[in-house]
């Protein structure tokens, strides 16, 4: 009785102390979203799974709010070893892993739900693989809902009230192009510098999903926001693959299992993020309005034929449209 008492304490202690301490290999993430943003909560989760699975021995530490630097930066440095892992949208990886072009066009998804399913399925495994032949390991796909325009100027009622409007892009082609389609003028920009150009008028607009469009205060500044939802770009998880080889085959089984479990937990933040959002921004006085999307679809073919140019990227593009 004595004895089983006292095991059951030493037990009890010892795992406390497990998880008090931090794990003995400490890995870094880099996310360019504010602490408590969905992805940055849903990487501090895979690293407990992780730490949780490995007896303590790898933990993850997310650098939240760009700490490490802008999205461009952080993608060098995960191929280089120097950051070991990254959650970045797809659009920054554009001209690095080609096949990430298709996921990027416009209008290429009908809905979220679409989205998910694709990247679940084959062609998200597809993608996911693309991503070692540069020093890159594809760990997960995130949500990151609908992107949308939002300006300081004016309601976007029709396709003709974009034209000649200065909109700030992610740095990457697909992006500047689809813009430009439309008629209107794009900057590309680090995402950091985003606020400041609003505010002094070097640009008229820029895009995202709500949960950015909050997060990133942009909304303080940009007081009209059209749902035209051009884009449904997954957010991808990312690990340096020089990272990568230091683990045995086991604890490499243990991280893709935790990164894919991460995405369950994702799903449900992203979904309660999505709405308050919404919420904060309209209760700010953010005037939302709705467009017809044919014309702007319809201007978006030239993007489409542009990025699939060869016979691999037009099959893995009806493979997205043939999903249910
Ligand atoms: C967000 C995305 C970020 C970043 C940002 C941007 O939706 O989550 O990773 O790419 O957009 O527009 O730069």
């Amino acid at each position: 009785m004595y004895i089983s008492r006292l095991t059951t304490l030493t037990f009890v202690i010892g795992s406390l102390l497990v998880g008090a301490a931090s794990a003995e290999t400490q890995l870094r993430s880099a996310d360019t979203h504010p602490d408590g943003y969905p992805t940055v909560e849903a990487v501090k989760y895979m690293g407990e799974l992780i730490k949780e699975r490995t007896a303590g021995r790898y933990g993850v530490e997310v650098y939240h709010s760009a700490q490490l630097g802008e999205e461009k930066d952080t993608i060098e440095q995960t191929q280089a070893g120097v950051i070991d892992f990254n959650r970045v949208s797809m659009g920054p990886f554009n001209g690095i892993v080609p096949v990430t072009q298709v996921p990027s066009l416009p209008y290429i998804f009908r809905s979220t739900d679409h989205m998910r399913h694709t990247m679940d399925g084959p062609v998200g495994e597809e993608i996911l693989k693309a991503f070692e032949a540069h020093n890159l390991v594809g760990l997960a796909f995130y949500d990151s809902g609908a992107r949308s325009f939002y300006n300081t100027k004016k309601p976007i009622t029709s396709l003709e009230d974009l034209k000649g409007m200065k909109f700030r892009v992610i740095q990457s082609d697909v992006f500047v192009d689809m813009v430009n389609a439309l008629g209107a003028n794009a900057t590309p920009m680090a995402y950091g510098e985003v606020y400041s150009a609003l505010e002094t008028g070097v640009i008229d607009g820029a895009e995202n999903n709500w949960p950015s469009f909050e997060s990133a205060k942009h909304f303080e500044v940009a007081k009209f926001y059209t749902l035209d939802q051009h884009q449904i770009v997954p957010e991808v998880l990312v690990m340096s693959k020089s990272s990568w080889d230091k683990l045995t085959p086991e604890d490499q089984a243990i991280f893709r299992q935790a990164a894919k479990d991460s995405v369950v937990k994702m799903r449900e933040l992203w979904d309660a993020r999505e709405k308050k959002s919404r919420e904060i921004v309209e209760a700010a006085g953010v005037k939302i309005n709705e467009i017809d999307k044919k014309p702007l679809i319809d201007a978006m073919k030239p993007v489409h034929e542009k990025y699939l140019s060869t016979p691999e990227l037009k099959d893995v593009a009806a493979r997205i449209q043939a999903t249910e």
